[in-house]
């Protein structure tokens, strides 16, 4: 059997990832921060209890900014593939805390690359590095591909940078099979409630249901490429199958403004939403609204701009091109952006109302 060990585990990726490991027969070990309050909602339901027989996955308390727990970690559960999904993952709040994002992301890397070669592990374990798209930053070339050259705008792309870097180093100077993964923009309802994504179907569900006014968002203008975090999963494990370890760009190839994500996910809703002005002025208003549940009245304003979203340094075009991915790995996305936004949409729709019904149960009872 298999072992794999996945930093981030009760992150988006990583429950999908340990979903897709555990299907595939995988020993799964993940590593999770302690916290004041549970927050593995996203692996619960893969949850083994551990006085049993046969457990194929386990939960390790650890952080990726001490070195001591990471190399107990990989010594205690010899894993033959190791995915480094942990992270300060938002690219705003990187902005606010530099030095910690600096050392969880980047040097965090380095930590488990060395952790590798402290035990011996160089030709054992194969490692698998969450980079990202955010590393192209400022337009250099369109579409981004492989041979791009980088241009970071945040704390958080830098912190990546280095972790990119690190890990090819890795690879070339110890002969390690340590490859990274340049994931563009990946959503699913599991993503996390401050992306944008996931911040406008959470809103628009609830200003259909009456329960929010208006969706405040940052610069509408910015053009990303957005896939299905299950489709970027199943690559990242076709990365580290591979002869050769080597990086790979994984994306869509289409990209879409904010903007035109907000209507999709209105749309969904059989909301019309029409926009006007420009800048701070932009403002979504309902033009019409056919879905009879929801009763929005015509010509209210349901988005508005809030500069406090903007960055200081704004990443405005992502578009990748994935032909390697595609040729070499044989990876191709499942998804489209129509089919994600109507999965967003449909579980935000369910989780208020379940969560209205267990409110009201409440109340009764
Ligand atoms: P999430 O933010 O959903 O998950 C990040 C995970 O890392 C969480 O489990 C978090 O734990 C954990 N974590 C954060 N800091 C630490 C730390 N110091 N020590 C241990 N664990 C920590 O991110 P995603 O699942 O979306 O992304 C996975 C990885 O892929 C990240 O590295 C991200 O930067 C990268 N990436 C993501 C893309 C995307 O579009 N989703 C695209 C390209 C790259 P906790 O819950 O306790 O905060
Ligand atoms: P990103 O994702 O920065 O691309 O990083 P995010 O969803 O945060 O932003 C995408 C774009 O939307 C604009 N935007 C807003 N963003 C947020 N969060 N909130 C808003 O209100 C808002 N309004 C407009 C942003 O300015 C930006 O241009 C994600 C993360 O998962 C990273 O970890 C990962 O590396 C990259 O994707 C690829």
């Amino acid at each position: 059997m298999k072992i794999a060990l996945i930093t981030g585990v009760n992150g988006q990726d990583g429950a999908y990832l340990a979903e897709l490991l555990l299907e595939k027969g995988y020993m799964v070990h993940g590593i999770k921060r302690r916290s004041s309050l549970i927050n593995t909602h996203r692996i619960d339901h893969l949850y083994q209890d551990p006085h049993e027989a046969n457990v194929r996955f386990r939960l390790h308390y650890g952080d990726m900014t001490d070195s001591t727990n990471l190399i107990r970690i990989i010594q205690e559960t010899q894993p033959d593939e190791i995915y480094n999904l942990a992270a300060m993952s938002h690219v705003k709040v990187s902005f606010d805390t530099p030095e910690y994002t600096a050392n969880a992301d980047g040097i965090g890397t380095l930590r488990l690359l060395e952790a590798i070669r402290i035990l011996g592990l160089e030709k054992k374990t194969r490692i698998y590095q969450a980079s990202t798209s955010e590393l192209y930053g400022l337009v250099q070339e369109v579409p981004q591909k492989e041979t791009t050259p980088f241009y970071p705008r945040s704390p958080y792309a830098v912190a990546k940078l280095y972790a990119y870097w690190i890990t090819v180093n890795y690879r070339e100077a110890y002969g390690m099979y340590a490859c990274n993964g340049i994931l563009f923009n990946h959503e699913s309802p599991l993503r996390g409630e401050t992306f944008v994504t996931r911040k406008i179907t959470r809103a628009v569900a609830a200003i259909a249901l009456g329960l929010q006014d208006c969706l405040f968002l940052g610069n509408l203008n910015a053009q990303r490429d957005w896939g299905h975090a299950k489709d970027y999963v199943e690559a990242m494990w076709k990365i580290l199958q591979q002869d050769t370890p080597e990086d790979f760009v994984i994306a869509t190839g289409i990209t879409t403004e904010v903007r035109e994500f907000v209507r999709m996910a209105f749309a969904e809703l059989g909301i019309v939403i029409e926009f006007t002005g420009e800048g701070a002025a932009e403002r979504g208003f309902v033009a019409t609204c056919t879905n009879e549940n929801y009763q929005l009245e015509l010509g209210k304003q349901v988005v508005a701009v809030d500069p406090e979203y903007f960055r200081p340094t704004e990443v405005e075009l992502l578009i990748g091109d994935a032909t390697k991915a595609r040729t070499r790995l044989n990876w191709e996305p499942k998804y489209d952006l129509t089919m994600l936004v109507k999965e967003m949409v449909e579980c935000d729709i369910k989780e208020f109302e379940k969560a209205g019904k267990v409110q009201f149960e409440h109340l009764i009872s």
